[in-house]
């Protein structure tokens, strides 16, 4: 009999937060976290949503650890024949998730890409490069562990799909085909787990979360190495401006590591953007960003807009250096 009301009692008090107080809300601007921040939201049971998201970054100059590195010195200094001295990163997302529970919300992502290298060849030439294709893809879900108190805990999980081509190649001057180097390549190669952990607060006007995600790499990919394992944690606050605008403010720590192994088809010598042992660091960044939930006959749509700077790098240089990141999103839920 006593057993029977301590597990009873036990019982209650794993289920009572989950039932008791479902107050945190995603009908509201800030509902979602700033656009940078993925799966950090579950949707109702048998809600989907579609979303395209458009991330531009741009990288200029090189560092080692936090000093500025001239391509002039990466060639005299270093050694390199060649260095780059700007990158653009354009990435185009299309993503689709839908909630077969109100617990398991379940998200496939597939990525566009297209990246442009501008190279100092030294003796005062120049060149670009680039690589544009599908990425990876990803497949995985959000696990609503905890609902309590205008809170929630979330369990994110995934994989990477290696679907994105590790075997890009660029013209060189003399109209050779020669590989691109290790971020200019489309995918890692290798089935990536994501796991992580999000938390979610809110209260009358002000929201906040944080997340942190790793990106583990398994194997090794046909070009006879593996990218360098990835650790993310950001933590942000939104301000609820009105009923459809919120303004947030959101900081970041991105830890990646260096490649292991070497594709043969890479000459170290080359750049820096082909030497394995330069693709390693990490960087703090700082995001502003604004999201907008429509209602009346735009019910269901939401876009956002993220800017993203690094405020400190730390990096296995000379490896280029990131300028700014804007992504813009827009998002329909039904
Ligand atoms: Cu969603």
């Amino acid at each position: 009999m006593k057993a029977r009301l301590v597990i009873s009692t036990l019982l209650c008090a794993i289920s009572l937060p989950v039932q008791a107080h479902g107050d945190w809300t995603s009908a509201r601007p800030d509902g979602h976290a700033p656009m940078g921040v993925m799966a950090d939201h579950v949707h109702s049971q048998s809600e989907w949503m579609l979303a395209y998201q458009f991330t531009h970054m741009s990288m200029s100059g090189l560092r080692d650890g936090s000093d500025r590195v001239s391509s002039d010195e990466a060639i005299n200094d270093y050694g390199y024949n060649a260095a780059p001295t700007d990158m653009d990163m354009d990435m185009h997302m299309l993503m689709l998730m839908y909630a077969p529970t109100d617990r398991l919300t379940l998200m496939i992502m597939a990525h566009y890409m297209d990246n442009t290298m501008d190279m100092d060849m030294g003796g005062g030439m120049t060149g670009t490069m680039e690589t544009s294709g599908m990425g990876d893809s990803f497949a995985g879900g959000i696990y609503k562990l905890l609902d309590a108190e205008r809170q929630q805990v979330l369990l994110n999980f995934g994989l990477s799909i290696p679907t994105g081509s590790t075997d890009e190649t660029v013209e060189n001057m003399m109209g050779m085909e020669m590989r691109a180097g290790y971020a200019m390549q489309l995918g890692s190669g290798t089935w990536d787990l994501m796991p992580g952990m999000t938390w979610l607060g809110q209260g009358e006007r002000w929201s906040w979360g944080s997340q942190v995600m790793a990106t583990l790499r398994t194997g090794e990919n046909s070009e006879d190495y593996t990218l360098g394992d990835e650790l993310r944690f950001t933590a942000w606050g939104a301000r609820k401006l009105t009923d459809w605008l919120s303004a947030s403010l959101r900081l970041e720590q991105v830890q990646f590591g260096n490649v292991d192994g070497a594709d043969p088809e890479m000459n170290p010598d080359a750049s820096p953007a082909t030497d394995p042992r330069n693709q390693g660091g990490e960087r703090t960044r700082l995001g502003l960003g604004a999201n907008v939930r429509f209602s009346g006959p735009l019910a269901g749509h939401r876009v956002g807009l993220e800017i993203i700077e690094p405020v400190r790098e730390r990096l296995d240089g000379p490896q280029m250096s990131e300028e700014r990141t804007i992504t813009a999103a827009w998002e329909y839920a039904w």
